[in-house]
């Protein structure tokens, strides 16, 4: 297995909506399980294909407290069960360093495939719901630092370019 690197805000290619997986086939549970690796080394709880630089409509997520349960969602389709507003304090592992409250669906229904391509789905609410629905976003080129102003999304922005650039430069004499 191997790491994948993250992409981060303002990456443009954060901005790309994924395309459906064809055949959930070997080729495309390597990737998942190098995602699966990826999200526990970087410490999430939730990556998108589209975050590891991947067009595909995949995502991992683990919300257990050991890194015991990890879950996989191929071709996910949401429905939504309880559109009653929940408010969470959300991160990403695409805007490091950043938590904001964004405001989500209670309860939602999702469909996809397991890593066999077989179908199943799950209702979710609380933590797990603020997630998928999270996750999702990201491949359909949405960003949290989208559900917020204009100056915070810019101010955000403006700090992860300035350390991205630090990041380059050689280290000053
Ligand atoms: C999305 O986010 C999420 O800034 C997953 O320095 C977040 O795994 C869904 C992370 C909250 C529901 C609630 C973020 C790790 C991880 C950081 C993550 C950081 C290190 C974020
Ligand atoms: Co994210």
């Amino acid at each position: 297995m191997s790491l994948m690197t993250i992409l981060e805000f303002p990456d443009p290619r954060l901005r790309k909506v994924a395309a459906p997986v064809a055949v959930v086939d070997d080729s495309i549970r390597e990737i998942l399980d190098n995602m699966i690796e990826t999200m526990y080394d970087a410490e999430g709880i939730g990556l998108a294909a589209t975050q590891v630089n991947v067009h595909k409509r995949m995502l991992v997520m683990d919300i257990s407290e050991d890194h015991a349960e990890p879950m996989i969602f191929v071709n996910p389709e949401i429905t939504v069960l309880d559109p009653e507003p929940m408010g969470y304090e959300e991160g990403c592992l695409s805007v490091p360093g950043y938590y904001e409250m964004v405001t989500r669906h209670r309860k939602v229904l999702i469909k996809a495939l397991d890593r066999n391509g077989d179908p199943f789905e799950i209702e979710a609410e609380g933590i797990l719901a603020v997630c998928i629905q999270h996750e999702i976003d990201h491949l359909d080129g949405k960003l949290f630092v989208d559900y917020l102003s204009a100056l915070k999304r810019q101010r955000i922005k403006s700090k992860l370019e300035k350390e991205h650039r630090q990041q380059k430069s050689p280290t000053p004499a």
